[in-house]
């Protein structure tokens, strides 16, 4: 099991401040530049392990910033802490963009990021709980985390409990029926206390989404099974902020965040073929360089 890193947490805990103190443009600077460190961190990951998901890792970039630099109640000195926000990245194939947010916000050495997929490193192609602090369930198979989700927003309501709960699917991962009976069962309880938000990049593995099978129109499933729908650009952090308050009916929340797969490096951007590609070292390069910008 990796172990927090103080010096981290201490820089997770300022940026939290001035998040929370600032004013809109301090905190889309604060946000933006924790976004670009990660996606630079992804980029390494990837290029190092010569494996991984890039374009879902740079789509969810934004979505994963937001929540952890501005959001969830969290400590990464108290992973465990049982009032603790729960977060759940049920397209667990993007692991590097977690565990890239996760060692920006101390909950393990920066200097870990290095071994991502390499034998023995607890940093594995899909996150593992009993091996990363903060990762609260293994995710990996589409349509398991959600429930998963549902079940920790139940327990807080059945125990009376504070916490909120998050959990962040892919768009594709919808096809999976698991997520509806989830659904279903989130509006039958009115788990106000549980956020889902859609990385809603329109691509899955090797297809668009709506080739494959239909999810439009996606915010009226989500209405007519029982949610409270947020529609909002994925990639800004303001929008994402808003979106990410909580409930104000009583029903749980849906968030549709649009977003652009492999965003951030225009020769990914939205093409199907980057779902899990390798850049070689000149794209590496130039990735790099775009992303320093
Ligand atoms: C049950 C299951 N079937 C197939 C896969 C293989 N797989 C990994 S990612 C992926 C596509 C997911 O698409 P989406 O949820 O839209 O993710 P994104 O495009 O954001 O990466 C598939 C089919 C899997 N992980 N789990």
């Amino acid at each position: 099991m990796l172990t927090t890193d103080p010096a981290g947490t201490v820089r997770f805990r300022e940026r939290r401040r001035r998040v929370a103190e600032e004013d809109l443009a301090g905190r889309l600077r604060e946000l933006g530049q924790l976004s670009t460190d990660v996606r630079r961190s992804v980029v390494r990951m990837i290029d190092g392990a010569q494996l991984g998901h890039i374009g879902g890792d740079l789509s969810v970039t934004d979505i994963l910033v937001t929540l952890f630099g501005g959001v969830l109640a969290v400590d990464p000195e108290k992973p465990r802490d049982p009032d603790r926000d729960r977060f759940i990245l049920s397209k667990g194939h993007c692991a590097a963009a977690l565990y890239a947010t996760l060692a920006h916000s101390g909950f393990f050495p920066l200097s870990e990021l290095s071994t991502f997929m390499a034998p023995l490193s607890p940093l594995n192609g899909h996150p593992n709980r009993r091996k990363v602090p903060g990762v609260e369930t293994n995710t990996g198979p589409l349509g398991h985390g959600f429930p998963v989700a549902v079940g920790c927003a139940l327990a807080a309501k059945v125990a009376g409990r504070p916490y909120r709960t998050f959990v962040v699917l892919g768009d594709g991962e919808l096809q999976e029926g698991s997520n509806w009976e989830a659904a279903m069962t989130a509006a039958h309880y009115d788990l106000a206390s549980l956020t889902a938000v859609v990385d809603r990049n329109r691509l899955q593995q090797g297809a668009r989404t709506e080739e494959t099978k239909r999810l439009e129109p996606l915010a009226d499933k989500w209405a007519s099974f029982g949610w409270e729908v947020r529609g909002v650009d994925g990639h800004d952090h303001g929008e994402l902020l808003s979106a990410l308050r909580p409930s104000t009916t009583g029903r749980p929340v849906a968030v549709v965040a649009d977003t652009v797969k492999g965003k951030g490096v225009s020769f990914i951007e939205d093409r199907v073929e980057w779902h899990h590609k390798v850049p070689n070292a000149a794209q590496v390069q130039a990735a790099l360089e775009e992303l320093s910008r």
